[in-house]
Parts: structure tokens; C-alpha cells; sequence
């Protein structure tokens, strides 16, 4: 048996060996964990020391205050269970770092020695891997390869110089399906210094992680076995509605970057404006690469960062383009009833049944309008309310809301957006026109009748000679 003494030297043996290149008096001085467990977007942070840069804001998040030592930015990460608040009314038990989930987002600028120690309160080991980053291999942070797994109650000290500028992430590299699927990782900045050729200065800089849970409703914990068949899509563990809007000065200049450590792949919309794809965690693209998109597709372990000028004014919806995606926890047997007419059956069944309810037959937006008993701790699954009615959304869903009165670095939600008169979809007053017929090719028919033997069909391919038809 080992003693509580040699326990102890076995500890700092083992930190020892995985960080040969920290300093004792670093070891001896851990600095004091920031917690956060507020689920609001916090303002920007802004360095109070080290080479200066634009700080970003992270989507329902916070970036984690450093120490500077010696030269060094000294970070202290918390590894342990969490609540999550998804959505108002809906709270999840998951796993993240310092209070939250995802993790407080990490800032640094290309060039800065960085030293980041890591205590776990899990009850099972783990590690953290910094996805994307150039570094000593024994630093990347994958359990039995590249060290030793960190058990519980330990603390290990990672090291190294953010080498290039760029959008990274960190999640852990040990029982990962366990502790991804349970909320843990987080977004990882490293700023250029001074200007860059390839990387735009932005007035407004946003980000976050696409992350996906499976929590039954009524209950708080992730089923962490699911692969594909997740019901709760999320930026920054939150569901619209929770997921706060990205607020915007009219003509600013905007960068949104994303990552996907979700099990499936993401186009991610913008209405409104072209956007380009300006770095993915490969580094920034070059300009000759760049071209205008308004969706553009995040696969899994993939970050993009896109830019915009935000110069059309409105409250424009920003979603995955997965249409299940932008829904809440629902339950994946409902039948589709479009075009049933089974109000003979739901008098039946409402005798047996008192709070029984028909869903479905006129398509399913009814939904945002029921009022249907919830369990305790879930969400709705189309839900949030705009100046026009239900929004019938959920999940991967948010609003670019861009304002001319919005001051600069200003993000308080300005509320909904105040449309010009006569520039809203309206219904149409006038008379109705009798439906025309559009002349058909024979007989009425839209098909030809099967008793046509098929005959070949010749197909003369002609190129545009000379000019093109206008
Ligand atoms: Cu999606």
C-alpha cells in the first residue's frame, strides 16, 4: 500500500514527468479557477495585459481570465459536472470546465507562451486535447498516447506557444464519446499579432461550438450511448429560444466562427447576406479560395470562420439548414397525420382519455400553439415567440439583429425590428383570379399512358454559337 506520502510524490512524479518543461515555483502556484455559471453572453473581454487584440464574444459564453507569470498566461481549466441551462425552463446535468458548458472560451495571441493547468473533478479520467494547434507532441493530449490520463481529483499542467493565428477548440481525448456527448469542450482563439495579409480586422467578432445532446424529456442527464438520433441541437448548449441573438451595428463589419463537435454535419445559414469563408482551423484561406456563400457546411471536427458586412438592416434568421435541426426534444414516433381526418377517432379515444390531443393533420406548426402539458424540465419542441406570432423554431436557431442605433460595442438586444412601412408580407386584398390551366401535351394527361411503348428519343445538344441569347 502506498501512503498518503507517497501518494503524493507519485503525483507530482507523474506531473512532473508530462510537464518537464514547467518550472517548480509555476507547480507550486496554481492560480485560482474562474467559475462562471451564468448562461447570459458575456461582454468581450478585454486583455488587461500581454500584446493587445480584439476580443471575441462568445455566443451565451465567457472567455476565461488569464494570469500572467513571468511572460507566461497562465490559464486553470476545472474539468466537472455542470448545470446547464438549455433554455429557460429547461436545465441539463452535463460535463463542462469552470461552471459551464462549453468550457469559458480561451484567448491568446499568436506568438504567447501559454501554460493551462487542468484539475479533474470527474469521476472518471480525463484529458484535453487542443484541437488544431501546433505543438510538442507530448502536449497534444491524447490518454496512453501522449500521456498519462489525468484521475480524478489530480490537476496536470499543459504548455506551449500559440504558434499560429487561427479558430481552435479543446475537448477531451480520453472516454470521449462519454464526455463529449455529456457537453465537454470549448472554443480556443489564438489572435494575430498585429495586422495579417489574410485575417480582417472586425467590428464584431462572434463564436461557438455546434454541440448535440439526447435528453428524454422530463429528465436532465444526456444518454450518452446515442450515435445519430440525438434530440436537442444546440450552439453553446443552449436551444433556441435560449440562444441569444447576435447583435449588430448597421455597415459593421462581422466574423462569425463555428465549430462542429456535434456526430453529423451543419449548413449553416445566414438570411439576409452573402457571407465568405475566411480561415477554417487549417488557418485563413487565401484570398484567391474565397467565394460568397449564404450557407455554408461545418462538417464533424471542422471549425469555419465567415465574414460579412452587415449592411442590410432587420432581424435576420442565422440556423442550420437541417430543418430537425431547428426543432426541440420531440418524440421521433409520431406518424405523420397530414391529410387524416381522425376527429371520429379522438371522440373515441377522448372518452377513454380526457386530456387526449390530435396532432398533425393540418401539418404540425399547430404545435407552437398548444397548449400541451410539458414534462417538468424540457422544451418545447417548436417554440419562441416574435412580433408576428410563433416562430414555431427550436434547437440551431438564432437572430442577426442589425440596427442603426446600435452603438459600437454596444450588444444589449435592441428588441424586434421596427419594418419600414409597406415592407412586410401582407395578405393580399384584391380579387382572386381563377387558377389557368397550363396547356397540356396531350390529352390532359400529365403522364403518358403506360400502353405507349417507349420509343427512343433523339437529343440534339447544339452550343451556343456566336453570342449569348439574352
Ligand atoms: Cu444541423
Amino acid at each position: 500500500m502506498l501512503s498518503r506520502r507517497n501518494l503524493l510524490g507519485a503525483a507530482a512524479a507523474t506531473a512532473a514527468v508530462s510537464t518537464a518543461a514547467v518550472s517548480k515555483v509555476a507547480l507550486a502556484a496554481l492560480p485560482e479557477p474562474v467559475l462562471q455559471t451564468s448562461p447570459d453572453t458575456m461582454p468581450p473581454l478585454q486583455p488587461p495585459n500581454g500584446r493587445p487584440y480584439n476580443p471575441v464574444v462568445t455566443l451565451n459564453g465567457w472567455t476565461l481570465p488569464w494570469r500572467m507569470n513571468n511572460g507566461v498566461k497562465e490559464f486553470h481549466l476545472v474539468a466537472e459536472p455542470v448545470v446547464r441551462e438549455m433554455t429557460p425552463g429547461f436545465q441539463a446535468h452535463l460535463w463542462g470546465y469552470n461552471g459551464q458548458s462549453p468550457g469559458p472560451t480561451i484567448e491568446v495571441v499568436e506568438g504567447d507562451r501559454v501554460r493551462i493547468f487542468v484539475t479533474n473533478k470527474l469521476p472518471e479520467v480525463t484529458t484535453i486535447h487542443w484541437h488544431g494547434q501546433r505543438l510538442p507532441n507530448g502536449m497534444d493530449g491524447v490518454t496512453g498516447l501522449t500521456q498519462p490520463a489525468i484521475p480524478p481529483g489530480k490537476t496536470f499542467v499543459y504548455e506551449f506557444v500559440a504558434r499560429r493565428p487561427g479558430t481552435f477548440m479543446y475537448h477531451p481525448h480520453a472516454d470521449e464519446m462519454v464526455q463529449m456527448a455529456m457537453g465537454m469542450m470549448g472554443l480556443w482563439i489564438t489572435h494575430p499579432k498585429g495586422r495579417h495579409p489574410l485575417i480582417a480586422e472586425v467590428d464584431r467578432d462572434f463564436c461557438f461550438l455546434l454541440n448535440a445532446y439526447d435528453i428524454e424529456p422530463g429528465s436532465a442527464t444526456p444518454r450518452v450511448m446515442t450515435m445519430l438520433d440525438f434530440n436537442l441541437w444546440s450552439w453553446n448548449s443552449r436551444i433556441f429560444p435560449g440562444i441569444d441573438p447576435l447583435v449588430v451595428r448597421h455597415n459593421d463589419r462581422v466574423r462569425i466562427r463555428v465549430g462542429n463537435l456535434t456526430m453529423t454535419n451543419h449548413p449553416m445559414h445566414l438570411h439576409g447576406h452573402e457571407f465568405t469563408v475566411t480561415g477554417t482551423d487549417g488557418g485563413p484561406v487565401p484570398r484567391s479560395a474565397r467565394w460568397p456563400e449564404v450557407t455554408t457546411d461545418i462538417a464533424v471536427g471542422q471549425m469555419r470562420q465567415f465574414e460579412f458586412l452587415a449592411d442590410e438592416e432587420g432581424d435576420w434568421a442565422f440556423h442550420c439548414h437541417k430543418s430537425h435541426h431547428t426543432m426541440n426534444a420531440m418524440g421521433h414516433d409520431v406518424p405523420t397525420m397530414i391529410g387524416v381526418d381522425h376527429s371520429g377517432v379522438a371522440r373515441q379515444v377522448t372518452q377513454l382519455i380526457p386530456d387526449y390531443m390530435v396532432m398533425g393533420e393540418r401539418g404540425m406548426k399547430d404545435m407552437t400553439e398548444m397548449e400541451m402539458p410539458l414534462p417538468d424540465n424540457t422544451a418545447a419542441m417548436m417554440t419562441g415567440t416574435g412580433p408576428f406570432g410563433a416562430v414555431g423554431m427550436g434547437g440551431m436557431f438564432s437572430v442577426l439583429k442589425v440596427r442603426r442605433g446600435q452603438r459600437p460595442g454596444d450588444y444589449t438586444d435592441p428588441g424586434w425590428f421596427q419594418h419600414p412601412p409597406g415592407t412586410v408580407a401582407h395578405e393580399f386584398a384584391g380579387p382572386l383570379a381563377t387558377p389557368a390551366q397550363a396547356p397540356a401535351a396531350s390529352g390532359g394527361t400529365s403522364m403518358p399512358p403506360a400502353a405507349v411503348p417507349a420509343r427512343p428519343v433523339e437529343v440534339q445538344v447544339r452550343k451556343p454559337a456566336g453570342g449569348h441569347a439574352h
